[in-house]
């Protein structure tokens, strides 16, 4: 028959293999070890009943207090492991909004860039400025006067047919417009520098048009456009034509060539188109330039005397040249895109590309 120091000897047992579980789990195997029906302390309270009474007394009153340390230790350690759980579970599932200050990976991922639009007309801009260009902005909405009579196209013109577009409503009728291409800011900013005489102008005007023109694959009813205007002492044709290929060979790489081709714009003569080699099918054809090999990007000319009488330049001491050309479309060819459509659909796999 064991004595009090077995109890002593069990009961430190059970408190090493207590403290010793590292989980609500394994605590559930050490109390089955330490209090249940075949451990050591049970064991000894059934071989109670072969002792004297007084022996059975006092040795019961002891296993009891045995049990009840056990008991205690076993709470005790049940407790503290739920705790730490707990903690591990929440510390895991915390939502860290440190993660998302700049600079830290998430941060990276989750950011954006500029739209192809946006980073071609930066390029753009950048390119006219290294030419000596200044840059300059106009409203998207206009008057008539602006987006047409001072530019030589009156009321009824058969040009506005090719130009109509989205009109306001605010009283006079078709009056007010979301303008059709950049060149009323030519209007704006010669007026300015006549009242401030700050002649000549050297300046391109990027911006958003609006046309009535049904989307393609090179046609979109709102696109962008950048116009160039230089207005100086003893400007002629070749300094345009200069301008274009200097600016083809800077932007498109040199195996891209312009070429000139006659045309008419109400507020430009002589007026030409300017077209670039088709840079998909590079002047074979294909359904993006029409079998053509030929891409139009823009049309060009030198001031009409009649834009220069509307806003009160004197045509006899200055000439200029202006151009006008589609941002959307100079992007569709540097980046070799068969549809224009594709720029304004929003497809994700398609914008991360650029
Ligand atoms: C004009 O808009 C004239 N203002 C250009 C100009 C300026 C001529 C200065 C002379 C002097 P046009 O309608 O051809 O011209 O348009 C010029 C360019 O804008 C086109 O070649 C094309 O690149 C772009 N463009 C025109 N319409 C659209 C459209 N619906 N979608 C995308 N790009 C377009």
């Amino acid at each position: 028959m064991s004595g009090p120091t077995d109890v002593a000897a069990c009961v430190e047992e059970a408190r090493r293999a207590i403290a010793a579980a590292g989980s609500t789990e394994e605590l559930r195997r050490v109390t089955a070890e330490v209090s249940g029906k075949r451990s050591p302390l049970a064991e000894m309270s059934r071989e109670l009943g072969a002792l004297e009474p007084e022996a059975r007394r006092q040795r019961g009153q002891h296993l009891q207090a045995a049990r009840a340390v056990v008991e205690g230790l076993l709470e005790e350690r049940a407790a503290a492991l739920r705790f730490e759980e707990r903690s591990r579970e929440l510390a895991a599932s915390r939502l860290d909004l440190t993660e998302f200050l700049p600079g830290s990976p998430a941060a990276r991922a989750a950011r954006g860039h500029l739209h192809l639009v946006s980073q071609t007309r930066d390029e753009l801009e950048d390119v006219f400025v290294g030419m000596g260009f200044e840059v300059a902005e106009g409203p998207e909405i206009e008057t008539d006067w602006y987006n047409f009579g001072a530019l030589n196209i009156p009321p009824a013109h058969p040009a506005r047919g090719m130009w109509d577009t989205f009109y306001l409503d605010l009283g006079e009728p078709e009056t007010t417009l979301l303008r059709t291409h950049t060149s009323p800011v030519q209007i704006h900013l010669m007026e300015r520098a006549v009242l401030d005489g700050a002649l000549p102008i050297h300046a391109v005007m990027p911006g958003r048009c609006y046309r009535r023109d049904t989307p393609d694959a090179r046609h979109l009813p709102v696109f962008h456009q950048v116009e160039g205007l230089v207005v100086d002492r003893g400007i002629t044709f070749a300094d345009l034509a200069g301008t274009i290929e200097v600016f083809t060979a800077a932007y498109f790489g040199p195996d891209i060539h312009a070429r000139l081709r006659p045309a008419y714009f109400p507020f430009t003569e002589p007026s030409a188109e300017f077209e670039i080699t088709c840079t998909l099918c590079r002047g074979t054809g294909c359904r993006t330039c029409s079998q053509t090999g030929w891409i139009e990007l823009g049309g060009c000319g030198m001031v009409d005397p009649a834009v220069f009488a509307a806003v009160g330049v004197d045509a006899e001491s200055w000439t200029g040249f202006a151009f006008g050309f589609g941002i959307d479309r100079c992007a569709q060819m540097r980046h070799q895109i068969a549809d224009l459509r594709a720029l304004v659909e929003n497809d994700i796999r398609f914008l991360r590309q650029f």
